[in-house]
């Protein structure tokens, strides 16, 4: 678990962090007390391999392909001096929960035991992708947009890449250079990355050197042997506590939490204290975004010391409520049932 720190820039405090081979999770805690946005500081960070780190001042966006009319490069320059858009938008790994598929299910999925932590809600400045695409000339029969990434090759596998449709590749998907206004840190994808907004975050290549916009399906291990099948994010729930928090029985505490969705705003999110018995509406403040979080709050006297489990429950636009339990998935991906969080409360 050391691992991560040779393959990450950022510091990667564990009061901050939690550390899975070259990745590192954020603790929910640590979005207690922030505003809208994850800081840079504990968003976390999902690598293959590691963070590479690129010059600018040399680097080059190639377009190319058969779906196109005129190949070109891009250099950072020329992405800075075209019109810009900004929004807030989740990045969230596909895997994001996958522990509970076996601390509350049983059944117990492979790959990197995220609790809820492996998202970020950051605002995101660059060039709409339809605006490239648009500059190249996309032709009629244009399939799908490939773009990979300059990191390291993946095992055998080669560069980190995965095909997007065209139409969500010249729908709302980003080509960002900023994150919460500064240029984006090398951990994040400096110099330039894709923001998908409400996919799987295996969907916003970071690093990005190249897009190949082809005119038939394209296959890479990203969406063949990973991810396969796996495009938006389901609708989850977390509070900002640590888990196993202590809570001084000395109330009313107000509890505060987020949600959110892939797949449209949320409309409703309703707490549990009793294990799932009775449930009480949150009341949200702030932003109600699509493809990036609703924080909301709720204030609770609890009535004794002891163990509670804590249960958020949030509903999208679509009508998609959180289930008590998520069918089973080979990969752990889309854990989207209401976690059970435990926390103690003490004497004051
Ligand atoms: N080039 C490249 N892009 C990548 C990855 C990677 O390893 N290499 N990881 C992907 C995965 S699985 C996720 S969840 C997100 C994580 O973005 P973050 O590290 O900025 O939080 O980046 C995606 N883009
Ligand atoms: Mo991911």
């Amino acid at each position: 678990m050391e691992q991560a720190t040779a393959t990450i820039v950022k510091p990667l405090p564990d009061h901050l962090f939690r550390l899975h081979g070259a990745s590192a999770e954020m603790r929910w805690e640590a979005m207690s007390g922030q505003g809208y946005h994850t800081p840079i500081d504990r968003f976390f960070v999902r690598n293959h391999t590691s963070t590479p780190l690129i010059d600018a001042t040399t680097w080059r966006l190639r377009l190319h392909g058969a779906g196109i009319r005129w190949p070109r490069e891009f250099g950072y320059d020329d992405l800075r001096a075209m019109p810009s858009r900004t929004y807030d938008l989740a990045i969230e790994c596909a895997g994001n929960g996958r522990r509970f598929y076996g601390t509350q299910q049983h059944e117990a999925a492979p790959g990197t035991q995220w609790g809820l932590g492996a998202i970020g809600v950051a605002r995101w400045r660059g060039v709409p992708l339809k605006h490239l695409l648009k500059q190249v000339g996309v032709r009629p029969e244009a399939v799908d947009v490939l773009p990979t990434g300059l990191d390291e090759p993946f095992e055998d596998y080669g560069h980190v890449r995965r095909p997007l449709p065209i139409g969500k590749a010249m729908d709302d998907v980003l080509v960002a250079y900023e994150m919460n206004g500064e240029p984006l840190p090398p951990d994040h994808g400096f110099p330039v990355r894709l923001v998908v907004p409400g996919w799987v975050g295996i969907a916003s290549i970071k690093w990005l050197g190249d897009i190949e916009v082809s005119t038939t399906k394209l296959f890479t291990p990203w969406n063949t042997v990973f991810y396969a099948d796996v495009t938006t994010q389901p609708v989850k729930s977390a509070f900002e506590l640590a888990w196993n928090a202590a809570l001084p029985i000395t109330g009313p505490h107000i509890l505060h939490g987020r949600s959110w969705s892939g797949r449209g705003r949320i409309v409703r999110v309703e707490v549990s204290f009793d294990g799932g018995f009775s449930w009480r509406a949150a009341e949200h403040h702030g932003h109600h975004l699509v493809s990036a979080w609703l924080p909301w709050h709720i204030s609770w006297a609890p009535r004794h010391v002891g163990r509670y489990v804590l249960m958020a429950r949030a509903t999208d636009e679509t009508g998609a409520t959180q289930p008590l339990m998520t069918p089973r998935h080979p990969f752990g991906y889309h854990f989207d049932a209401v976690v059970q969080h435990p926390i103690h409360v003490v004497h004051g």
